[in-house]
């Protein structure tokens, strides 16, 4: 056994050695978190402002969501789905009652959902569409991120994520975000069977489409028999001030992917949800997973949605939301540095006056963390801003006077 870690140095000397050099992360070790805190091993203590990209937003260690793993782990952790548990079905009617679809598919990361989501839209395609063998044809959009797999980075338009890794899956076709035009015109093509999308981009940058477009895409959609899989991955659970972003647009997505903060940050947990006619296209054998389903999982995803609201949390990030970007308003109306504010909810970003190349927002993350909030960048002129969505006023107020000292002093 290895000494404990008591010096932050010492922890990344170790990573750097032994561990892939897949990320570049900021240089603070956390050991500690508890709501919207975080500690490194030295003591020090920080607002969290990127909540582990989103599944975090219950905050820390939630007591409810940490006696439901407590609770559940003296009883029963996995059985595969081989035999049944006496959990998953109480979980099955609890999440499909929750968003009012018929049935959910049990997974564990996002990207797993979202690979069930596109087989699930193919078989839909083949079964029900009559769409001929292997010519399925599904439509994303450009920028999108919905994780690391080869089906997934398929789909990617960033270089970054798929340099190095073809060849790629067939099958997708890529159109530009927020714009209607090219989806009317993707959608001409009888093979289409599905349309993949995020409704704010995370990865992006916060790339918050035009008001209606979703609900218009969706509509398109449906006047094409195309399945709309709304990926709500980072923006559900109330992170952008509605239960689903989609939300805002009073429709309800054919298929909708669920992942992150499902466990509030416990367990990767995430989950398919779709009707009938959807879902019963996959039969006994077809698509699976280990771990997708377990009990331990079942009971912390049913723990975290019920965290959401009872603590209305989705009414708490619309309100601090609205908060947070008029005081980042106010900043980019002050500081030459800061040329643009954008989000919705307490999912956020703000576009630093520099190049995507530029380090500039890598330098301002580092001196945040100085002044005790972490954030992360995303592309070299973007910071992306998300807190557990359990702060109080105050505390948003605490953390805008923060991120404006620093940026005014930053030099
Ligand atoms: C990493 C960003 C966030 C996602 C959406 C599916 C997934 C994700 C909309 C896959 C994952 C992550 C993964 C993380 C970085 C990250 C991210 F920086 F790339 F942009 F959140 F904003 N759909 N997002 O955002 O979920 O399989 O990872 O559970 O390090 O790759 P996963």
């Amino acid at each position: 056994m290895l000494d404990t870690i008591t010096n932050s140095q010492q922890a990344i000397e170790l990573e750097d050695k032994y561990g892939a050099h897949n990320y570049h992360p900021l240089p603070v070790v956390l050991s500690r978190g508890e709501g919207v805190y975080v500690w490194d091993v030295e003591g020090n203590k920080y607002f969290d402002f990127l909540s582990a990209y989103s599944a975090v937003n219950q905050g820390h260690c939630h007591p409810k969501i940490l006696k439901a793993l407590a609770d559940q782990a003296s009883q029963l952790t996995l059985t595969s789905r081989a035999f049944h548990n006496d959990v998953l079905g109480k979980y099955e009617k609890y999440i499909t009652e929750y968003f009012g679809y018929d049935r959910v598919l049990p997974m564990n990361t996002g990207v797993e959902g979202g690979e069930t989501a596109v087989k699930l839209c193919r078989k839909w395609a083949y079964e029900v569409k009559k769409v001929p063998t292997n010519q399925a044809k599904i439509i994303f959009v450009e920028g999108n991120f919905w994780g690391r797999t080869l089906a997934a980075i398929s789909s990617s338009t960033d270089p970054l994520s798929t340099t190095g890794f073809g060849p790629f899956m067939p099958g997708y076709e890529l159109i530009p975000y927020n714009d209607l035009a090219a989806l009317e015109q993707a959608l001409q093509d009888p093979n289409v069977a599905g349309f993949m999308v995020e409704p704010i981009q995370g990865e992006a940058g916060v790339v918050v489409p035009d008001e209606g477009y979703l609900k218009k895409a969706y509509e398109l959609c449906r006047s094409k028999n195309v399945l709309f899989i709304a990926d709500e991955v980072q923006t559900g659970l109330s992170r952008t001030g509605k239960m689903l972003a989609c939300d805002y647009e009073g429709f309800k997505p054919d298929i909708l992917i669920l992942g992150k903060a499902l466990s509030g940050g416990v367990l990767p947990v995430s989950a398919v949800l779709a009707r009938d006619e959807i879902m019963l296209t996959i039969r006994p054998g077809e698509h699976g997973s280990t771990y997708g389903g377990n009990p331990l999982a079942c009971a912390i995803a049913m723990a975290a949605l019920e965290v959401l609201k009872e603590e209305q949390l989705s009414e708490k990030a619309f309100h601090l939301g609205n908060i947070f970007r008029s005081r980042m308003q106010q900043l980019c109306d002050e500081s030459n540095l800061v040329i643009l504010v954008r989000g919705k909810g307490l999912l956020n970003a703000i576009v630093i006056n520099d190049t995507e190349e530029s380090e500039t927002a890598w330098n301002i993350c580092v001196a945040l963390k100085e002044n005790g909030l972490l954030a992360k960048p995303t592309h070299g002129n973007i910071i992306r801003f998300a807190p557990p969505l359990v702060m109080s006023e105050d505390q948003i107020h605490e953390c805008s006077d923060i991120i404006i000292k620093t940026i005014k002093d930053f030099k």
